[in-house]
């Protein structure tokens, strides 16, 4: 995209939009303090990064952007209490909250969201339980949501989803607001299709049509976009190009947006006087031991057991460390009601003390362990004062904990051991990678850690926190948003080629005064909606009413133009007084009483070396076949598994191009079908014979693919062309659908007859 164009949107996003940013929790959480109602502000990553963003949109010189924040504040109150907490609530912290209840928050939250999608999309599907009583109040929930959005929102408001407990938002909100702009952002990982498919078919169905109701979708890394793309396509069936769909006449893009931290924050606030005082403090306080970090919210996808037996398995290969090293452990007290993470809290608490019992002595404790949340500043203080950061998760959407370290190691010593199955590993390849279920490798990496040369370290740190400080949060936010706007601006660049009123009134004037008329109507997907079965597609009593009107008009020539067989158009269409061209162009039977003839001689000397290929494919994949026709050959893949088809149609056609380099054939592929055509046989020659022969002063052409592309090109300027559905076209305007065509058509015989 040119800078202009980029400033522009960037400008837009700053100048225009009011942003409401939906997630779960608000940025503020209430607490009962001595009987009163306090706010103070929520943790976790999502939160502290998207502040930063929108601090960003305020400090700006273009400021004159607003936002809202629409989430559960973290308390239940009564209904009195709610409409002045409301009040407070917008004025005072420009959110708007989301009051759930008692009952809802232990199904919804503690329930399908913590113990369902939690564990399956981080790849513990032993410990998700499947409760239809959970899915309810997942559903209710995002009603509510859905609800109180609708409250606030106008029209032109841009609206940013957040995370795995509102999935089915986005579609709740596009079927109240057609039109509404909505992104969504999903934190943790996408899963791969064999565990997302452990969800009821519904569930899994509902979650992904809920995604889609948004017109970006964004993830971490390239791997759950990857994923992502892989269940629309197996459970849905949509086919994407290039993390694009086209659903409902609404563009949709999957796309991936690593998220950065507040890196000037951490960086400045490492430098500050205070939190250099404190750093001092506490590697006094530490001694003169080198110091391992470990901090993570208590849970099981953070790894903290095999963390701890890394540990212990270093000290047992490395007694040369004993005395001189101590882990600082930190566990942040998470999702208290949910028995799996007591359990873990009992295992850590056990571990702990066997391996400060088996190591440690008097003057050393190789454990320090807290259970505790630490506020901001000395948790960076922590960052600084500890050499190493174990950070090992089993699985993790990105892990900030990561990026924070590297930010605040201003003097840029340290070292991070980070294991390859977080998001951030994708970024921070300096660091040294483990696979935390290999308790070895934790061991090796820890010594490694350890004994990292100060310039090595140096070296490492510098690469990281240059793409720390490049790739921030406010970047990562800000380019979701231009990718957001962006698409509207396209959405109404396609609106503003397919409003039919514009088309519609001068289309008819010039058909009203034309002595002849020339028109081109392809079939499906055209004149009627494809059909899984080819064969149920029959054309419908209103359009055979509708082109007899058409045909029973002098003046007009009707000219159906498919690549379908000559015996199907001749049993659908044969009895009217129109023109048909089957095959893509290589029949024509120019009127009624007239019989099919070929339009170029054909040389099918090419079929019998090409029919094996196809053939194979057909016997490789299940529910696809060949069809043979007269100048093509064509492999269908519309009934076959839908990824399979699309993986071996890209294969099919790599290997029809090279095999018939030197063979005077076309390789197409359509829509579910690759097919090998006679050269020279295409709409666009077939358009130009009835061009020649008729020479019409109206011509009308409709198609809905890339094969009447071909005919686009040749037609004269003044040519009425349109172009059926979202795509590029060389047809000047754009219907959405067959509906639309009839429509037009309809009117067109209407004005024929009322001259
Ligand atoms: C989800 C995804 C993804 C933690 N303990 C304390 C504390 N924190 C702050 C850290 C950091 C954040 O919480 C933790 O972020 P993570 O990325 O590690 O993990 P989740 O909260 O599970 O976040 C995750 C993230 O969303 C963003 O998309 O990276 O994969 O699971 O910012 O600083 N902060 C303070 N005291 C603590 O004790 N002050």
């Amino acid at each position: 995209m040119p800078a202009e164009k980029l400033y522009a949107i960037k400008s837009e996003t700053i100048k225009i939009m009011r942003l409401l940013v939906v997630s779960n929790r608000l940025p503020v959480t209430g607490v009962e303090r001595n009987g009163k109602l306090q706010f103070q502000k929520s943790v976790g990553g999502l939160v502290s990064g998207l502040s930063a963003y929108l601090d960003s949109l305020k400090g700006s010189p273009l400021a004159n952007s607003e936002y809202v924040w629409v989430g559960w504040p973290g308390i239940t109150v009564s209904d009195r209490e709610k409409e002045r907490l409301k009040a407070d609530f917008v004025t005072r912290l420009q959110a708007y909250p989301v009051f759930l209840s008692e009952r809802d928050m232990g199904a919804f939250y503690l329930g399908f969201c913590n113990k369902t999608i939690w564990p399956l999309f981080h790849y513990f599907p032993d410990r998700a339980t499947f409760d239809e009583d959970y899915w309810k109040s997942y559903v209710r929930v995002n009603e509510t949501f859905r609800n109180a959005v609708l409250e606030i929102i106008q029209p032109e408001d841009v609206v940013w989803v957040h995370d795995y407990h509102l999935m089915l938002l986005p579609k709740l909100l596009r079927e109240a607001m057609p039109d509404i702009l909505t992104g969504f952002f999903l934190h943790i990982p996408f899963p791969s299709f064999e565990l997302f498919r452990l969800l009821a078919r519904k569930w899994s169905r509902e979650i992904l049509e809920g995604l889609l109701g948004a017109n970006l979708i964004g993830f971490h890394t390239h791997e759950y976009t990857q994923y992502f793309l892989r269940c629309v396509l197996r459970i849905l069936g949509h086919e994407h190009d290039m993390g694009r769909f086209v659903i409902n006449q609404r563009f949709v893009k999957a796309e991936t947006f690593p998220m950065g931290i507040d890196f000037q924050r951490f960086h400045h606030t490492a430098l500050s006087p205070e939190i250099q005082k404190e750093t001092a403090q506490l590697k006094k306080s530490l001694g003169d031991f080198n110091v391992i970090l470990s901090i993570d919210r208590l849970d099981y996808t953070k790894g903290v057991v095999q963390r701890l037996r890394g540990y212990e398995a270093f000290l047992r290969q490395n007694p040369h460390w004993h005395g001189r090293v101590i882990l600082a452990l930190v566990v942040v007290p998470s999702r208290i009601g949910v028995e799996h993470y007591q359990q873990m809290k009992r295992q850590i608490d056990e571990l702990v003390g066997k391996i400060n019992g088996t190591f440690g002595n008097l003057k050393w404790t190789p454990i320090l362990y807290q259970y505790k949340f630490v506020p901001i500043e000395p948790l960076i203080a922590l960052y600084r004062a500890c050499d190493v950061a174990l950070v090992t998760p089993l699985r993790d959407g990105m892990n900030l904990i990561a990026k924070e370290y590297v930010a605040s190691r201003t003097d840029q010593t340290g070292v991070l051991i980070l294991s390859e199955m977080a998001g951030a590993a994708k970024e921070l390849r300096e660091a040294i990678l483990i696979n935390p279920t290999d308790i070895e490798e934790i061991a090796e990496a820890l010594k490694e850690a350890l004994e990292m040369e100060r310039e090595e370290q140096i070296r490492r740190n510098q690469a990281m926190q240059a793409r720390l400080r490049r790739c921030d949060v406010v970047r990562w936010a800000d380019d979701f948003i231009r990718d957001l706007l962006s698409l509207r601006e396209e959405r109404r660049g396609w609106e503003a080629k397919a409003s039919s009123p514009s088309l519609q009134e001068p289309l008819l004037h010039s058909a009203r005064t034309a002595e002849r008329r020339l028109l081109f109507l392809d079939y499906d997907g055209t004149l009627a909606e494809f059909e899984g079965d080819p064969q149920k597609a029959k054309p419908s009593a209103q359009l055979l009413s509708i082109l007899q009107s058409l045909a029973s008009d002098l003046r007009n020539d009707v000219v159906l133009i498919s690549g379908r067989d000559k015996a199907t158009l001749h049993r659908w269409f044969g009895t009217l007084s129109i023109a048909l061209v089957a095959e893509h162009g290589a029949w024509i039977k120019e009127q009624k009483d007239m019989q099919w003839r070929m339009l170029a001689p054909s040389a099918n000397d090419w079929k019998p070396k090409i029919l094996p290929l196809l053939e194979f494919y057909a016997d490789r994949l299940p529910g696809s076949w060949v069809e043979q026709k007269d100048c093509s050959l064509v492999w269908h893949y519309r009934k076959a598994d839908p990824e399979q088809g699309s993986a071996w149609a890209k294969e099919l056609v790599d290997e029809l191009v090279n095999f018939t380099a030197n063979i005077d054939v076309h390789v197409l592929q359509g829509s579910k079908v690759v097919e090998v055509r006679q050269a020279g046989v295409n709409k666009g020659t077939a358009g130009m014979h009835f061009l020649t022969q008729k020479r019409p002063d109206f011509v009308l052409a409709i198609g809905d693919d890339s094969t009447d592309e071909d005919l686009f090109r040749i037609l004269p300027q003044t040519a009425y062309s349109i172009r059926v559905g979202m795509s590029q076209s060389h047809a000047k305007f754009t219907l959405p659908d067959h509906r639309e065509v009839l429509r037009l058509l309809d009117a067109l015989a209407q004005a024929g007859h009322n001259l």
